[in-house]
């Protein structure tokens, strides 16, 4: 593996002894989440992953590497510095060789998840097809990269400020397994269901554990996408939520806000104006899911 992709001691010993690893992505730190929020979440998932016996790894750029686990400086900087890039597969080069602070969206991490042999990544929600792609061409690089990254992400679902039909549509033709962990219905990050039907389910960490063995064993590459609903007592009112992201959409085109920006600034503004309603919720579904991504990486240790 080249050297521009930097392992924590952590990281290493745990990858040398077959002790299971769960990937965590830097775009909630830097620009998910306001500070402190961002890093006492950022530790917590840490703490609930070590209790579950896996080893955590914040994945982000700093100093000209691809950092897989990092330190508490680190992330002290992530979660507090201005002007923390937004890295994702496009970025990576021209970030790393600039020696810049960058935080990885679910395409940065999954690079360096892949590469350094992490199987399992816990994030809040995944980008995908932009409400609109048909004129503006804004799909998400997420959805290129969980084509070939052979890593489970566990996620929350899809945000409704993406067209989630046209996403679910994307993960097909790009054979991307999309399991609902404990329901049949595809949840919506702040929502527990969207109203779409999925074709896989898992009740188990077992059984989303058993699909990414059967895939890989089969050498199909790619993803396998673990969408597990919000906790019910944190479920927010689609209307107000849905309301606000209306909004926000036609705040961004009145603004000429466009490219990697719109993603940002769209959760900033559901964040204010769902006030911290949405930033509770987005931190008890990000820990539900660590729990659950930290339970699938111990079950897949065990198969392999
Ligand atoms: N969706 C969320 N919260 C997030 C993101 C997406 O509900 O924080 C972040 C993730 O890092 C994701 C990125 O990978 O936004 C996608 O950005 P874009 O739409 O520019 O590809
Ligand atoms: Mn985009």
């Amino acid at each position: 593996m080249t050297n521009l992709i930097l392992l924590s001691d952590e990281v290493k010993s745990a990858l040398s002894k077959g002790k299971p690893i769960v990937a965590l992505e830097s775009t909630i730190i830097s620009h998910g989440m306001p500070y402190p929020e961002n890093v006492k979440t950022a530790r917590k998932l840490g703490d609930i992953i070590r209790d579950e016996g896996c080893v955590p790894a914040i994945v982000a750029v700093a100093d000209g590497k691809l950092h897989v686990g990092i330190s508490d400086a680190l992330l002290e900087r992530l979660a507090t510095e201005k002007g923390v890039l937004k890295v994702s597969r496009r970025d990576i080069p021209t970030a790393l060789a600039s020696g810049a602070i960058g935080a990885t969206t679910v395409s940065g991490t999954l690079i360096a998840a892949h590469r350094a042999g992490v199987r399992v990544f816990v994030t809040g929600g995944i980008g995908g097809v932009h409400r609109g792609a048909e004129k503006t061409f804004d799909i998400s690089a997420d959805l290129e990269e969980l084509a070939i990254s052979n890593v489970a992400v566990v996620s929350a679902g899809v945000k409704a400020i993406l067209d989630l039909p046209k996403t679910l549509e994307v993960l097909e033709t790009k054979g991307v397994p999309v399991v609902g962990f404990q329901t049949d219905d595809l949840p919506a990050f702040y929502t527990r269901k969207s109203g779409l039907k999925l074709v896989a389910r898992a009740d188990s960490p077992n059984e989303v554990a058993s699909i990414m063995k059967a895939k890989w064993d089969c050498d199909i590459d790619g993803s396998i996408l673990v969408m597990n609903p919000i906790p019910e007592e944190f479920e927010s009112d689609a209307d107000i939520i849905n309301a606000s992201i209306d909004e926000a959409l036609a705040l961004a085109d009145k603004k000429g806000v466009c490219g990697k920006e719109i993603t940002p600034f769209i959760l900033a503004h559901v964040a204010k104006v769902t006030g911290g309603d949405s930033l509770a919720a987005n931190i008890a579904l990000v820990e539900n899911n660590a729990r659950v991504g930290a339970q699938v990486a111990k079950a897949y240790s065990l198969l392999t």
